[in-house]
């Protein structure tokens, strides 16, 4: 085949004219041009809103906004003039909207007044705001136990947001917080609280201005941390290495065309990101790094010697580390074989990443999805850290952990306490500000709340932001448990397939956007913070009118459900609600790194939350930095999939034009592919065979080995540069083959990008 690569126009760079382009029909095609441009310009300023695209920090010298083609899109989503009201309900029953794409159904629009499902008309009805607290409180309350009612979090609430919520579901009696940073982030938590004794990454922005390299790993920041690819596009420019680690060949990583940089606009000129890309099989980061180390390890032992001095930083490992000496065995007790069986490299291509890491002074290693979704993730994260460890690259300018995270407030809900196992000392400190008995049992994350909703033993369901129905493993069975809940409430922007499958009692309750203006009785306006991947704690403010009269803010509705369900008593919800000042006093007072919060939050780039790792202090069990040794897996999946003829891997991944299951459009630009959604891409030669047997368009059959059909029909096969016996197509479309039974270790992470899978004739 000429042509391996599924883009006609390869050698284009991302970002630039394309991105622009884009922009402007993402504009006009909201049908808020304006609104959607004024609220362009002040995203991510001091005084505006924190873009709602994503984690990634903001520059402290940006005096024109960072301009982001994926950002723009985020906000002219949210800014659309486009509505779903009442009338919208009353002409199409819940069935036959179950039968809509996620595309359709978002893309009619903001939701304007609060819904209530009635099951004999098969439709919502409108229904007044006191009405659905009212109910909503009855039935939580009338649960037997609190244990039954499961409190989801998808990564957008504020922090205002997410500490009444967690407030309110412990007063009430649980710790059942299923997170979406369950499906994403999970295992750089686990894995970076064993390994530095803090579960967030210990660099900042300031740093990629100092690194000599950067690993990039598992991620695709051209589509999802636009942003990002500048700081690492200045970075190559400055002349540090980039070396990237993904299957695939993802153009942004490539070559990236700044759109903020007029002149490179103009003379359509585009700058190379990686110095070194390299194409791992899926689940094979573990032995990448792995074999790094022995690398490492044996140019070490040779300058030692050879009577020159060790090229390990041995002052930090003596003075801040834990189990060298174990990790040095794993190593050595690890063969080549199977590294370069698992990882799909070459032993030179390994070396030479071995080279970049010791030519480097400061090195940062950044990863995302690609790493955390598999069952090894957190003895991947481990590994990585450990090779980190082995220069000092913790807790020093220019070096260090950045897990990039996803959504743009994942990171603070969990620092305000979204945490279904809740260290004593915020239980402890909630009981005493707020005079109750927390519970100290630990509550359901994502798989636990599915299997409680699946066995009947979880009742309700409540969701703050977020489409859980779609975003979770085994979609078709999933759903069967919203719809077999007591009480099913959804609070939200826009209509999503979550919402179709109502429990018993069911709502939808509509909430303002981030960017749209709050204002409290008084008509004081009203910010909320978040805290970005680098935790950074800014301000947020909306500035376009709200979408309809009748929303409420998150805060609100949190506060409304609340007083119904618990009452006022101890906590005095309608004034919280009222004055979110309040809300962050009582954070600064049960949340460490917080005192000041309502001072520190109004100075122009907010403030940083202390990270002891980034001063190398560890707070770990023997408060140093631990190395970890663990083996390799026993087999990856690709090692699995080998033994049979017809057993492929198969990641989900996003497309340029999506925001996890909000889907803005069909195209997926930088991979080429325009129009559809239904692709599976594979490499050249895998797909000229697969085509030989079965045609262009094939149905993709799970066969992970637990007893459940599953199916998806219907996709064309794209080829595309990336290992053989790969394959890859778009979440959340393909999530009805993500199998519930297969999950991290230690995290609980639904295995995203490593799925079982064969091939069938349609
Ligand atoms: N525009 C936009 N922005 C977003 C989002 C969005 O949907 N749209 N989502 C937000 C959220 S919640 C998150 S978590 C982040 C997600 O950001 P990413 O993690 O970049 O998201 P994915 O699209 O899942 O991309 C995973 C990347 O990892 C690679 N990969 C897959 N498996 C492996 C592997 O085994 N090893 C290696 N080395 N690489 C692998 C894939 O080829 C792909 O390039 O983005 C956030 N930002
Ligand atoms: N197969 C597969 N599955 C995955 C992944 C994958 O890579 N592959 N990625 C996983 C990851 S990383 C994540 S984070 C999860 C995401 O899971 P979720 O966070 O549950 O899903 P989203 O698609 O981000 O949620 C979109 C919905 O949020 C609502 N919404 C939007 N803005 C707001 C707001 O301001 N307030 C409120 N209250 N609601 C709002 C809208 O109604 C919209 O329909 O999915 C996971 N699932
Ligand atoms: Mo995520």
């Amino acid at each position: 085949m000429d042509n391996p690569v599924a883009s006609p126009k390869r050698s284009s760079a991302a970002g630039g004219w394309g991105a622009l382009k884009s922009c402007g029909r993402h504009l006009l095609g909201s049908r808020a041009p304006l609104s959607g441009a004024r609220a362009m310009l002040k995203a991510n300023q001091p005084d505006g809103f924190d873009c709602p695209g994503c984690a990634w920090g903001d520059p402290e010298h940006g005096s024109s906004f960072e301009f982001c083609e994926n950002g723009v899109k985020a906000v002219s989503w949210e800014a659309t003039d486009k509505r779903t009201p009442p009338s919208f309900f009353a002409r199409h029953t819940v069935t036959e909207l179950r039968g809509w794409t996620d595309h359709a159904l978002e893309g009619e629009g903001r939701l304007t007044q609060p819904m209530r499902y009635d099951a004999g008309l098969d439709r919502y009805i409108a229904v007044p705001w006191d009405e659905a607290f009212a109910e909503i409180g009855a039935t939580l309350r009338g649960l037997a136990h609190p244990d039954q009612a499961e409190f989801y979090t998808s990564g957008r609430a504020s922090n205002e947001a997410a500490y009444l919520y967690q407030l309110f579901a412990r007063l009430y009696g649980t710790n059942n917080f299923p997170d979406c940073s369950n499906m994403c982030h999970e295992a750089s938590g686990i894995a970076l609280t064993q390994a530095i004794g803090i579960g967030k990454g210990t660099v900042s922005l300031e740093d990629f201005e100092k690194a000599d390299a950067v690993f990039v790993v598992g991620q695709n920041p051209g589509t999802n941390h636009p942003r990002m690819l500048g700081d690492l596009r200045r970075a190559a420019q400055r002349g540090a290495r980039v070396v990237v680690l993904n299957p695939v060949r993802e153009r942004g990583l490539e070559r990236f065309a700044d759109p903020q940089n007029t002149v490179e606009m103009l003379r359509g000129a585009s700058q190379p990101v990686a110095s070194h890309y390299l194409q791992p099989r899926l689940g094979g980061d573990m032995a990448a790094f792995r074999g790094m180390a022995k690398a490492i390890f044996a140019r070490d032992d040779a300058e030692i010697a050879a009577g020159r001095p060790s090229l390990l930083d041995r002052a930090f490992l003596a003075k801040h580390t834990d189990g060298l000496a174990a990790y040095r065995a794993a190593v050595d007790a690890t063969g080549w074989e199977a590294i370069l069986d698992q990882s799909g490299l070459t032993r030179d291509e390994i070396e030479a990443m071995a080279e970049v890491y010791l030519g480097a002074d400061k090195v940062i290693a950044t990863w995302a999805m690609g790493v955390t979704q598999h069952k090894h993730s957190v003895p991947t994260i481990r590994e990585i850290a450990n090779v980190l460890f082995l220069r000092g690259h913790v807790g020093r300018p220019g070096a260090g952990l950045c897990p990039v995270r996803g959504h743009s407030n994942v990171q603070g809900d969990r620092t305000v306490g979204i945490n279904e196992k809740p260290p004593a000392a915020l239980l402890d400190a909630l009981e005493q500000e707020f005079g109750f008995t927390a519970p100290r049992q630990h509550g359901h994350n994502v798989l636990a709340a599915i299997r409680a909703m699946c066995g009947g033993s979880a009742k309700a369901f409540i969701g703050l932001g977020g489409n859980f129905a779609r975003a979770t493993p085994d979609s078709a069975l999933v759903a069967k448990a919203l719809a077999g809940c007591e009480l099913t409430v959804h609070i939200a922007t826009k209509l999503n397939h979550s919402h179709l499958v109502p429990g018993r009692i069911a709502y939808i309750l509509p909430c303002l956007g981030r960017t749209e203006i709050d204002r409290n009785s008084a008509g004081k306006v009203q910010i909320v913070t978040v805290e970005d991947s680098m935790s950074m704690v800014h301000g947020s403010g909306g500035i376009n009118k709200p979408a309809s009269p009748h929303l409420r803010s998150e805060v609100g509705i949190i506060a409304g459900i609340a007083a119904a369900t618990v009452g006022s008593d101890k906590v005095d919800w309608a004034a919280l609600a009222d004055d979110h000042d309040r809300i962050r006093e009582l954070i600064g007072r049960t949340i460490p790194g917080f005192t000041g919060y309502n001072t520190r939050v109004r100075r122009p780039r907010g403030f940083l939350l202390r990270n002891l790792a980034a001063e190398r202090v560890f707070e770990t069990e023997t408060g140093k930095a631990t190395f970890s040794d663990d083996s390799l897996p026993e087999a990856t999946e690709h090692q699995q999939a080998k033994r049979t003829d017809d057993t492929f891997v198969l990641q989900t991944f996003r497309s340029h034009d999506q925001y996890n299951t909000t889907i803005y459009g069909l195209d997926d630009r930088y991979r080429g592919v325009y129009g559809e959604r239904r692709v599976l891409f594979a490499h050249p030669d895998d797909l000229a065979a697969i085509r030989d047997r079965l045609g262009e368009r094939v149905n993709i059959r799970g066969s992970h080995d637990d007893g459940v059909a599953r199916e998806a029909e219907d996709f064309r096969l794209v080829p595309f540069d990336m290992p053989r016996g790969s394959l890859a197509g778009y979440y959340p479309e393909l999530n009805i083959l993500v199998p519930l039974s297969t999950f991290g270790a230690q995290s609980d992470t639904p295995t995203s990008k490593s799925v079982l899978v064969t091939l069938h004739a349609r």
